[in-house]
C-alpha cells in the first residue's frame, strides 16, 4: 500500500481522532521517499504498525474530593511502541484529554525518544482531570488513584511515566509513592521524581534548556547567535520557564509569556526576578498570567490573545497543541521572523508549517526541539538502574551533546535547494531508526 491508501485506511478506521490523524500525516508525508526506497518495508506492514499504538488501557478514575463528593475522571496509557526500549513518556492532566491527544502524543514521542539516541520506546497517558483550582489533598488523592488502577503495567523496563501538562514534580512524586508501594520495590519507574529519591539533576529545565541549545545549533546554521535577539515564549509552566532561563543566560530577551487568558508583552524583558514569578503564578494554581502586569510595570497584558502577533526575532510556542495557527504564521512572517522552534508537542497546526516552508523560514518541529526533556529522562532511567545520581554538569554536558547530534540528523536528513527542513529530517531519522529496529526483530 502506498502512504496515501494507509493515510485513507486510518481516517476510515479512526475518525474523528483528529490530532492523531494530524501527526501521522505530518511524519509520512515527510517519509514517502525513503518508504519507496524500501520495498522491504512495505512487505513488513511496517508503516501499518507502527501507526497502530501496541495497547491502549482506558480506566475510569474515582476519588473524593475535599466536600466529600465523589468524582470520576478517565485514565488512559497509550504503549505505543517498544521496538527501540521500554515504553516512555509523559502524563498529562488537563481537560482537553482524549484519546486522539493522547494517541498524538504517543506517536510523536515513540520518534522523538528514537532522535534521543537513548533505548526507550514511546507512551503517553494522562486524564482529562483538571488540575486548576484543586487542593494539594485533591491532587494526592487523584494522583494515587490514577496510579491504582495503572501500576500493574508499569516498571522499570516495561513502561517508565513521567509528566506533561499538568504534571510536575508534585505529581510525579505522589504517583511514584504509590507506584512504590503496590509494586513493593523501589527501581525508579518514574521520571521527573525529587532529588532525594532517584531524581536528575537538571530533569526540571532539561526540556527549555535543550530547546535552547537546539535553537543555537539553528542560528548557527544562518550565521547567526542569539545575543540581543527577541524572543516570544508562550505558556507558563515548566517547559516556558527553562527555555526562557536559558535564553536569557544566553543574552537573548523574552518579552513574552501567555496563559489561557492572554498574553503578557514585556518589552524590558524577562530577568531573573520576573522568571520566578513566573513559577509564583504556576504555583497559584488560577492559570492565569494577568497578575504579571500589575506586578512589573512597562509590561502589558493583552487579553485573549497570543503572542505571536509582535514583532519578534524568535518565537518559540512552549504551551499546547496546535497554538499556532496559519494566521499567526502569516504575523510572524510578515514581521520577519528569523526563525520559529516548537517546543510544545506539535505546537504549529500543518498549515502554519505550509506557511513557514513556502517562505522558507527555519521551522522545527517538538519532537527534535523539546527531546532534551525525555532524554534527561533517559538519563534519570540510568542513574536509578546504577544506584547513582550524577553532577548538575555531566547531565547538562550529555543534554548539549545529545541536542547537538539531533540537530545533525535534521540537517543530515533535511537539507533542501537553499532551505533545511528540520521537520522532514527529524521524521525521517526517527523514521528510520524506529524501522530498523522493527525490522531486525521479526514481525511481533
Ligand atoms: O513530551 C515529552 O517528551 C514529555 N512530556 C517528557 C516525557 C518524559 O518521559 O520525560
Amino acid at each position: 500500500m502506498n502512504i496515501n491508501e494507509i493515510l485513507a485506511n486510518l481516517e476510515a478506521k479512526h475518525p474523528g481522532e483528529k490530532e492523531f490523524l494530524q501527526a501521522v500525516k505530518e511524519v509520512l508525508l515527510c517519509v514517502e521517499d525513503v518508504y519507496n526506497q524500501h520495498p522491504e518495508f512495505e512487505k513488513a506492514r511496517i508503516i501499518e504498525r507502527m501507526v497502530e499504538p501496541d495497547r491502549i488501557f482506558t480506566f475510569r478514575v474515582t476519588w473524593v474530593d475535599d466536600k466529600g463528593e465523589v468524582q470520576n475522571n478517565i485514565g488512559y496509557r497509550v504503549q505505543f511502541n517498544n521496538a527501540i526500549g521500554p515504553y516512555k513518556g509523559g502524563i498529562r492532566f488537563h481537560a482537553s484529554v482524549t484519546l486522539s491527544v493522547l494517541k498524538f502524543l504517543g506517536f510523536e514521542q515513540t520518534f522523538k525518544n528514537a532522535l534521543t539516541t537513548l533505548p526507550m520506546g514511546g507512551a503517553k497517558g494522562g486524564s482529562d482531570f483538571s488540575p486548576r483550582g484543586k487542593s494539594d489533598a485533591e491532587i494526592m488523592r487523584f494522583c494515587q488513584a490514577f496510579v491504582l488502577e495503572l501500576w500493574r503495567n508499569l516498571g522499570p523496563d516495561r513502561d517508565v511515566p513521567a509528566g506533561d501538562i499538568g504534571v510536575g514534580g508534585r505529581e510525579v512524586g505522589y504517583m511514584y509513592g504509590m507506584y512504590k508501594k503496590l509494586a513493593r520495590e523501589n527501581t525508579g519507574t518514574f521520571t521527573g521524581k525529587g532529588l532525594s529519591f532517584g531524581g536528575s539533576r537538571i530533569r526540571p529545565e532539561a526540556t527549555g534548556f535543550g530547546a535552547l541549545y537546539f535553537v543555537e545549533q539553528m542560528l548557527k546554521d544562518l550565521n547567526q547567535d542569539i545575543k540581543g535577539k527577541t524572543i516570544a515564549i508562550s505558556g507558563f509552566g515548566n517547559v516556558a520557564w527553562g527555555a526562557a532561563t536559558k535564553a536569557t543566560e544566553l543574552g537573548g530577551k523574552v518579552v513574552t509569556i501567555s496563559g489561557p487568558d492572554g498574553y503578557i508583552y514585556d518589552p524590558a524583558g524577562l530577568d531573573k526576578e520576573k522568571i520566578e514569578y513566573m513559577l509564583e503564578l504556576r504555583a497559584s494554581g488560577n492559570d492565569i498570567v494577568a497578575p504579571y502586569a500589575e506586578k512589573f510595570a512597562g509590561s502589558q497584558f493583552f487579553p485573549g490573545k497570543k503572542p505571536w502577533e509582535q514583532k519578534v526575532d524568535i518565537a518559540l510556542p512552549c504551551a499546547t497543541q496546535n497554538e499556532l495557527g496559519e494566521a499567526d504564521a502569516k504575523m510572524l512572517i510578515a514581521n520577519n521572523v528569523l526563525m520559529v522552534a516548537e517546543v510544545s508537542n506539535m505546537g504549529c497546526t500543518a498549515e502554519a508549517i505550509d506557511a513557514f516552508i513556502a517562505n522558507k523560514t527555519p521551522y522545527a518541529p517538538g519532537k527534535a526541539v523539546n527531546a532534551g526533556g525525555v532524554a534527561v529522562s533517559g538519563l534519570e532511567m540510568t542513574q536509578d538502574a546504577e544506584h547513582l545520581q550524577w553532577s548538575a554538569q555531566k547531565v547538562d554536558d550529555m543534554l548539549h551533546e545529545i541536542m547537538f547530534n539531533i540537530h545533525e540528523a535534521c540537517v543530515e536528513h533535511g537539507r533542501e535547494e537553499g532551505y533545511i527542513n528540520y521537520m522532514k529530517g527529524a521524521n525521517i531519522a526517527g523514521f528510520l531508526k524506529v524501522a530498523d529496529a522493527m525490522m531486525a526483530q521479526g514481525v511481533i
